[in-house]
């Protein structure tokens, strides 16, 4: 037989060659460098499964979508990586919609492969299938905040799609991309050689040099300008950049709550968070400032404080650059000189570059303007760092927490004081070590995405701040962390309520109705560590303030899930900003 005959026949016999989609699928994943899987079972994934089992690829098992959404997106952010979710069809996929929605507002790279009922059955509405008005359409559930949603048809499509999910996950703005497969085609036969194309390497989009040219004049040149960081900085590892450029040219630089840790919380051009929890140093800046250069934001409301003009920012006059990944943010909620759709390391990096011994105006006593502001507004709560009040002050759990929590550890928080408090008052040093949920701010996210944070750095210290409502909102987290051995840290501020939105209600209406927990008319406690310890893992409940700090050192040195539970006064948050809705209650009756 011929060279060209025996080529061809050769081909002809990996054509038909097939195996089980499902093995190819994971071995697929293996070569993407997927090293981990969160997820919770169902008939329409077990084939799936089985192939996982057999791979390379770890799969951490839930008790509820939403933690395993919410974990996946914490080893996102964490790890850097794209961050996969598996679910079933129906409910699953309902249940873990807020996490994937949590994550996509906050642009994390994720693919969620999830079961469908047999394509055969089309339109006969089968098992757990949500469909009554609709058939075969429950994927579209997705739809609003997933960048694609896609349901497999047919098998030969399974490879294209989930090619394309993985590229679209972290393409241009990164966020979740869903693919729907339909369960027979996980059991479907597939050409050996079917997963073959890889997702492109991206060059991101960089500035071009006129453009680099005249936003760096035009920071030289302005007289009170401000560089204001959001999550994109840290998202591309832009830290570096950014302190390069604020040094170079001497601006100050305000962030989001997303954008915390930009710059060490000692550096000396460092204004804080702006916003609603904001700081009055940072709000004031960039409310006068003639200049902002807005980098990886979306100038978002609770940073923007409702966009009122009187608090934040006042745009115009105060001229804004606005660069981000995102065509779509630019413009949307101020009227913007320059917008810059660029990465945002590639984007600071050529701007700090081209500053670099540049002249600038004189900034006058900007470091000592900024370290008095700074220092001001800490008086208003710095004393309670150490206060032996019990139930405790947050302040002082915060204080504990920094001096026992490595400065690489991470600080994983919810919604409530924990949030707001972090982002106010509490130092980050290391870029990428606070994790929070911000655009759809889900309770329920910080205990879940810790387990996530700590799959992606085993070594390092992992503690979810949470108030006693984030944190009984799924308990089962506890189960997952002890059978996936991460020994991370739930650090509950308990105040037997959901307190801040308590606060808000009494506030407005004088009474919190429907936030506080009770029964019977009385305060009704749970003993979260007795709980803590029913799974198995440790449990602590701080009887002194003077407790907390060898707790916390023991939990970090033990290799078990430690649940602290340290009982707190529902103290408010300080607001030196504004939000709207406070304009908008109305008390009657
Ligand atoms: C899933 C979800 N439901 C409701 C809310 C509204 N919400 C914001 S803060 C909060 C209270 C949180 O209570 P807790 O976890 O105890 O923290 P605390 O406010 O007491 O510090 C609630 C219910 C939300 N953000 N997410």
């Amino acid at each position: 037989m011929s060279t060209v005959a025996n080529h061809a026949s050769a081909r002809a016999a990996r054509a038909a060659e097939t195996r089980i989609a499902s093995y190819l699928l994971t071995e697929y994943l293996e070569r993407l460098g997927v090293d981990v899987i969160f997820g919770l079972c169902g008939h329409t994934i077990i084939a799936f499964l089985d192939a996982l089992a057999k791979s390379r690829i770890r799969f951490v098992s839930t008790r509820h979508e939403q933690i395993a959404a919410h974990a996946a997106d914490g080893y996102a952010r964490a790890s850097g990586k794209t961050g996969v979710l598996l679910t079933h069809l129906g409910p699953g996929l309902i249940n873990a919609a807020t996490g994937v929605a949590n994550a996509a507002l906050d642009s994390i790279p994720m693919v969620v492969i999830a079961g469908d009922v047999p394509s055969h059955y089309y339109g006969r509405h089968p098992h757990q299938e949500v469909n009554l008005h609709q058939d075969a359409d429950q994927f579209q559930i997705f739809r609003p905040f997933c960048k694609r949603v896609y349901r497999v048809d047919r098998v030969e499509d399974l490879p294209r799609i989930v090619e394309r999910a993985f590229h679209l996950a972290r393409a241009g703005r990164p966020g979740p991309v869903l693919v729907d497969v339909p369960m027979d085609i996980f059991s479907a036969d597939l050409a050996i050689d079917a997963f073959q194309q890889q997702p492109a390497t991206m060059a991101r989009p960089t500035v071009d040099g006129a453009t680099v040219a005249r936003i760096v004049e035009a920071l030289a040149s302005a007289e009170r300008p401000v560089l204001y960081a959001g999550g994109g900085v840290l998202s591309s590892r832009a830290t570096s950049e950014l302190a390069a450029l604020a040094e170079a040219l001497e601006v100050p630089v305000a962030h989001t709550l997303m954008g915390k840790g930009c710059l060490r919380d000692d550096h000396p051009l460092l204004l804080g968070q702006t916003g609603f929890w904001g700081t009055p140093i940072s709000n004031d800046r960039c409310r006068t400032a003639d200049l902002i250069v807005a980098v990886g934001t979306r100038l978002a409301e609770a940073n923007s404080s409702s966009w009122d003009p009187r608090f934040t920012f006042s745009i115009p006059p105060t001229r804004l650059i606005h660069i981000d990944a995102d065509e779509a943010e630019i413009g949307r909620n101020y009227p913007t000189d320059l917008g810059v759709v660029a990465d945002a390391k590639l984007a600071l990096g050529a701007l700090s570059a081209a500053a670099r011994g540049r002249s600038h105006r004189d900034r006058g006593h900007l470091r000592d303007e900024i370290a008095r502001g700074r220092k001001a507004f800490a008086s208003n709560w710095d004393h309670q760092w150490s206060s032996d009040q019990y139930p405790m002050r947050p302040e002082r759990i915060l204080a504990e927490l920094r001096s026992t929590v490595p400065e690489d550890g991470f600080i994983v928080t919810d919604v409530g004081w924990n949030k707001n408090g972090v982002g106010q008052q509490f130092p980050i040093t290391v870029p990428g070590t606070f994790i929070t949920p911000s655009g759809l701010a889900t309770m329920g996210f910080g205990p879940a995405a810790v387990l996530g944070v700590k799959v992606a750095h085993p070594d390092r210290a992992a503690v979810s701040l949470i108030g006693d409502g984030g944190f009984s909102a799924n308990p089962s987290v506890i189960a997952t962390a002890m059978e996936a051995d991460l020994p991370v840290v739930w650090l509950v501020m308990d105040n037997v309520g959901f307190g801040t939105i308590a606060g808000l209600e009494t506030m407005h209406y004088g009474s919190s109705f429907g936030c506080m927990f009770e029964r019977c008319g009385k305060p009704y406690a749970v003993d979260y560590a007795a709980m803590a310890r029913s799974f198995g893992a440790r449990g602590v409940t701080i009887e002194s303030a003077g407790d907390l700090g060898p707790a916390l050192r023991e939990a970090l040195a033990s290799n078990l899930p430690t649940v602290i539970q340290a009982p707190m006064e529902n103290a408010p948050t300080p607001t030196p900003g504004h939000w709207n809705i406070n304009d908008i209650f109305r008390k009657g009756e």
